[in-house]
């Protein structure tokens, strides 16, 4: 198949998703076209299945915001027409859904039918989808991608809950690839944090709002007072200065590093013995899921999809949002040393169930549905 995908490039799950998507439907030997505003982070190497397509965005001295999206409906229309592309995959409903549907009319009057999948990822949902200021488009783009899939069953209910949606949502869950988020030999760096051997706790996130950063630092400043431990907080966002400023009040500097964007995240989750996921929201959980996949336990809120990843008792805890007691009762569960070892074991069993080579078919039969209506 010739494959055009769409999503954001830079840094966050959705485009993370999209991106190994990508990779792994060349690998089957498929064309994959990224049509983006810039490289997407995780493609810096030549596959000769793989191709990359910008859009330009042109700046007027009228345009107080650049159309973003009629540009990247116009770079659709050029590369469906001339790549020969079979179907258009877009991740994120806002804007891609909205201007895939704009390029799909605009291929029509050509007599060119071009299928359109949507992946809803979450905030394009819950948070800034359902919000009035864009909630109308979203609903209409939505019901008029041909294929439209979420990537939690909670996601899928939301969705139905808050949009006017007359079309079938498929769940296909989010995966990981095992050969790169595996607990690798990382002693040293265990040596280097821990000196003590205190246990690890690790936070990764993008420092929004949602993720709640500070409810982890309340937590492992609980936790610290029980068992001698050591935090790490991965990531970088609006919520760091404040997430700071706690740390000094709580006089838990000295067990607290933040390092910032790091890349090669597996290398200190391979040394972790736990791993805090305190969001308000969260569609899926990818963050959980390379956690666990690296044989961290995950202590995590029970909202949205967290618990269709996270079984509560069997690969780490859920909780409700904000408990900070009973969140850290859990923690110290997972972290006594008689349970930690099964913990760690399930979490990694649980995250074989979501390896890309699972998950793979379900999107390439989802296309193939569409393509046999063309
Ligand atoms: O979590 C974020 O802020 C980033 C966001 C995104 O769109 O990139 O993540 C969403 O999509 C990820 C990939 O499908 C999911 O794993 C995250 O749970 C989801 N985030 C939220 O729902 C808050």
């Amino acid at each position: 198949m010739n494959i055009g995908i769409v999503c954001y490039p830079t840094y966050g799950g959705s485009g993370v998703v999209a991106t190994e998507l990508g990779k792994a439907l060349a690998q089957e030997g498929h064309n994959v076209h990224f049509i983006t505003y810039s490289q997407p982070t995780r493609l810096d190497f030549f596959n000769e299945n793989l191709f990359y397509h910008e859009v330009d965005i042109q700046t007027y001295p009228l345009f107080q915001y650049p159309p973003y999206e009629l540009a990247l409906a116009s770079k659709l229309v050029n590369v469906v027409k001339y790549e020969k592309l079979d179907i258009l995959h877009v991740h994120y409903a806002i804007p891609h859904a909205s201007a895939a549907y704009m390029a799909k009319q605009i291929l029509a009057t050509e007599g060119i039918n071009i299928p359109v999948i949507t992946t809803l990822h979450g905030t394009d949902i819950t948070l800034v989808g359902k919000d009035p200021t864009y909630e109308p488009v979203v609903t209409f783009s939505i019901n008029q991608s041909d294929g439209i899939t979420a990537v939690s069953q909670d996601l899928k209910e939301d969705t139905y809950a808050h949009f006017n949606i007359s079309k079938e949502i498929e769940v296909i869950p989010n995966f990981i690839d095992l050969d790169r988020f595996k607990k690798q030999k990382k002693d040293h760096f265990r040596r280097a944090i821990c000196p003590e051997n205190e246990a690890l706790i690790i936070h990764t996130s993008n420092f929004r709002k949602v993720k709640r950063v500070q409810d982890v630092v309340k937590i492992f400043n609980n936790i610290r007072k029980v068992v001698p431990s050591k935090l790490l907080l991965v990531g970088d966002g609006p919520e760091r200065t404040n997430t700071e400023s706690l740390c000094r009040e709580l006089g838990a500097c000295n067990d607290i590093r933040f390092l910032g964007k790091l890349d090669a995240v597996e290398e200190i989750l391979s040394v972790a013995d736990l791993f805090i996921m305190p969001s308000e929201k969260e569609s899926f959980g990818l963050a959980a899921l390379e956690a666990m996949a690296c044989e961290v336990p995950v202590l995590s809120t029970n909202a949205g999809g967290l618990p269709e990843l996270n079984i509560n008792g069997v690969t780490g805890f859920t909780c409700d949002v904000g408990d900070i007691e009973a969140m850290t009762g859990r923690a110290l569960e997972i972290l006594d040393p008689k349970n930690l070892g099964l913990f760690k074991k399930n979490a990694l069993n649980r995250a074989k169930e979501f390896e890309i080579k699972n998950i793979l078919p379900k999107y390439e039969s989802f296309y193939e549905r569409f393509l046999n209506k063309k």
